[in-house]
């Protein structure tokens, strides 16, 4: 496949937290830094996003007193998985990786600012009802394939690979270039629901 004019690159997530090292670490996070940096050059359109939260988000464990990271609760919005605090807005962890490429990105998307809604997806809130403009940002580019990478597989990058297909788009995962946090098989499972969608799964190597 040959990226044209009508595809993005879209890179989740590949931020300062989510490497080795930081506050929720995705293993092996900081190998993906390499792929999509050669990615980039194949694309004419780049978007990265950001986990941006405030310091007392909803999705922080220690928001909610006696609960602890990857303990699950009910919000009126439907079950949330408690994280430890990451990407707090401005905070060095939730800058870019060191040595990811963003000069060649014609956008740059945060999400997860509400304090009272999480979002892994790109496109829609948690809430299911809130949406980031995404969609529509790339509809008047003339965007209509949307390549994913980044961290992590099985929430971040799955949320926005079912939420890019609800909204129309022909969807991609980049298999070498995403990385997983896996709590409780959510790894497996998010493969399975993300063909189940009718995502495809590509290695960098087929996109030239
Ligand atoms: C993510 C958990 C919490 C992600 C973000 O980027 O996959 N996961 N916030
Ligand atoms: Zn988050």
């Amino acid at each position: 496949m040959t990226p044209g004019a009508a595809d993005l690159l879209l890179v989740i997530d590949v931020q300062v937290d989510f490497l080795p090292g930081g506050a929720l670490p995705v293993r092996d996070g900081d190998a993906v830094v390499a792929p999509i940096n050669a990615l980039q050059h194949r694309f004419r359109h780049v978007v990265l996003m950001q986990d941006w939260h405030p310091a007392d988000h909803v999705s922080f464990a220690d928001t909610h007193p006696g609960r602890a990271p990857f303990e699950t609760i009910a919000l009126p919005y439907g079950p949330q998985v408690l994280w430890p605090r990451h990407c707090v807005q401005g905070s060095p962890g939730a800058g870019f990786a060191p040595g990811l490429a963003t000069d060649r990105a014609s956008l740059v998307v945060r999400k997860g600012l509400d304090p009272r809604v999480d979002s892994y997806s790109a496109f829609l809130e948690a809430d299911r009802t809130t949406r980031t403009g995404l969609a529509g940002a790339l509809t008047e580019r003339g965007i209509t394939r949307v390549v994913l990478c980044g961290l992590a597989t099985d929430f971040c990058v799955l949320w926005s690979a079912l939420d890019a297909r609800d909204a129309g788009f022909d969807v991609w995962v980049v298999a070498d270039a995403v990385r997983g946090i896996d709590v409780d098989g959510s790894l497996a499972q998010a493969w399975a629901r993300m063909e189940a969608a009718g995502v495809r799964r590509i290695e960098s190597a087929a996109l030239a």
